[in-house]
């Protein structure tokens, strides 16, 4: 298995960085190259390092790390929406798209450092990180402290129920564009049309801000939120490193903890709050169970989070839905709204490898379990585990390999 994981990044590997997958996703995503980045560590270091210079190579210079960076050499309308659509360049000169996704680098970036030791690198991208988490303080900070996305896409986890509410209140039905994505993928394993319409409204809008304002959907998203608290977690190991100060880190890391816990949490799991209406918006979405990776998250809340967890998601199972499969909003093979992804049980596992070591053992045997029964597909069904989505799809190929080692 582990040999056919290299096999599908040697694969999708574009000579300085790695393709989500060849036809699918034909560019650079921004949260797929860290977790890559993590895989890369455990057998090549020095890609590792390249897959995460070479999306920073893209910042713009405001500090934001676009989520898609575009490759000219693939043909136009390959994938939709493509640069036509986004209409921006970075610095560089390179076509990006101007939304983002959550900030899961500085946590590969210290990974990678670990697997091979590297301050120079470290000195290199700890300015780019930085800058990265500053883009989030000056454009996306509420006052109630925590970090804003205006994007379902900018969440990761497009089409989550937990977007249902929110996007009702999204009337504009563009037309004239294509989907491309349905031409590789079975159309009910992937968000609807009118979800589309409503993303490429949204994506228009805050395009002809300037990518600036945030329009209809503004939402502090608990899994973005922990991505940045993370961050700063990983930014202090960083500073360490590189002889600078790492209590600035820490202390933005337990200020974004205690924000989440006075804001995001309902006594059971974290949930996502609209900006526009100021309230919690109530849904069983697993992206509530990824603050267990905060240092500073209380303990108790830790131990209920877990409750949750195995109560409302069968975490006993080892095999952890997107969305808990108790919710009538669940769909066990479409995208996000409960199907089991490789990076959301990863990142619970991360959460839980220290807490409940008898809990994340079961939870990296159930993410071997899905690979080995179906391969590395981008979702599987967390009951019968077929997998579902496009095939060779690096970053379950990538931390499965972190999985493992
Ligand atoms: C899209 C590339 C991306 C992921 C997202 C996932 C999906 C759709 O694919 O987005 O076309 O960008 O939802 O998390 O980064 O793998």
């Amino acid at each position: 298995m582990l040999r056919d994981a290299i096999r599908v990044l040697v694969a999708n590997w574009d000579g300085s960085y790695t393709v989500p997958s060849r036809r699918l996703y034909p560019h650079q995503w921004s949260w797929d190259s860290a977790f890559i980045a993590i895989g890369h560590a455990r057998w090549a270091p020095r890609r590792a390092r390249s897959e995460l210079l070479s999306l920073f190579g893209a910042q713009w210079r405001d500090g934001r790390v676009p989520h898609i960076v575009f490759n000219p050499k693939v043909p136009d309308g390959a994938y939709f929406p493509g640069p036509d659509f986004w209409q921006t360049r970075a610095p560089s000169g390179t076509a990006t798209s101007g939304i983002i996704q959550p900030p899961v680098h500085a946590l590969a970036a210290w990974k990678t450092h670990l697997a091979e030791p590297d301050p120079a690198f470290l000195r290199r991208i700890y300015p780019r990180l930085v800058a990265q988490q500053e883009f989030l303080r000056t454009a996306r900070r509420s006052p109630e402290g925590l970090i804003s996305i205006v994007h379902p896409w900018e969440s990761g986890m497009d089409n989550s129920p937990a977007w249902d509410l929110p996007l009702q209140g999204v009337q504009e039905r563009p037309t004239g564009f294509v989907r491309r994505d349905i031409d590789t993928v079975n159309a009910e394993e992937r968000p609807t049309d009118r979800d589309y319409e409503r993303y490429v409204a949204l994506a228009k809008a805050y395009r002809d801000s300037g990518y600036r304002r945030p329009g209809a959907f503004h939402i502090e998203d608990p899994l973005f939120n922990t991505a940045y608290g993370v961050a700063e977690q990983a930014l202090a190991k960083i500073a360490e490193v590189c002889g600078l100060d790492p209590e600035p880190h820490e202390r933005e890391a337990a200020a974004i903890s205690a924000a989440m816990v006075e804001h995001l949490y309902d006594g059971d799991l974290f949930q996502s709050r609209d900006v526009n209406t100021g309230h919690l918006i109530h849904s069983a979405s697993a992206a509530g169970l990824t603050p267990l990776m905060l240092t500073a998250l209380p303990g108790e809340i830790a131990d209920t989070l877990i409750a949750t967890a195995l109560d409302r998601f069968a975490l006993k199972d080892g095999v952890l839905p997107s969305f808990s499969p108790s919710a009538p909003e669940f769909d066990s093979v479409r995208y996000w709204r409960g199907p089991s992804w490789i990076n959301l049980c990863w990142l619970v596992w991360q959460g839980l490898k220290d807490r409940r070591p008898d809990l994340a053992g079961p939870l990296a045997d159930g993410m071997l379990t899905m690979v080995a029964r179906s391969g590395f597909r981008e979702y599987f069904d967390p009951f019968t585990l077929r997998g579902h989505g496009c095939w060779d799809f690096s970053w379950s190929a990538a931390l499965l390999l972190d999985v493992v080692a």
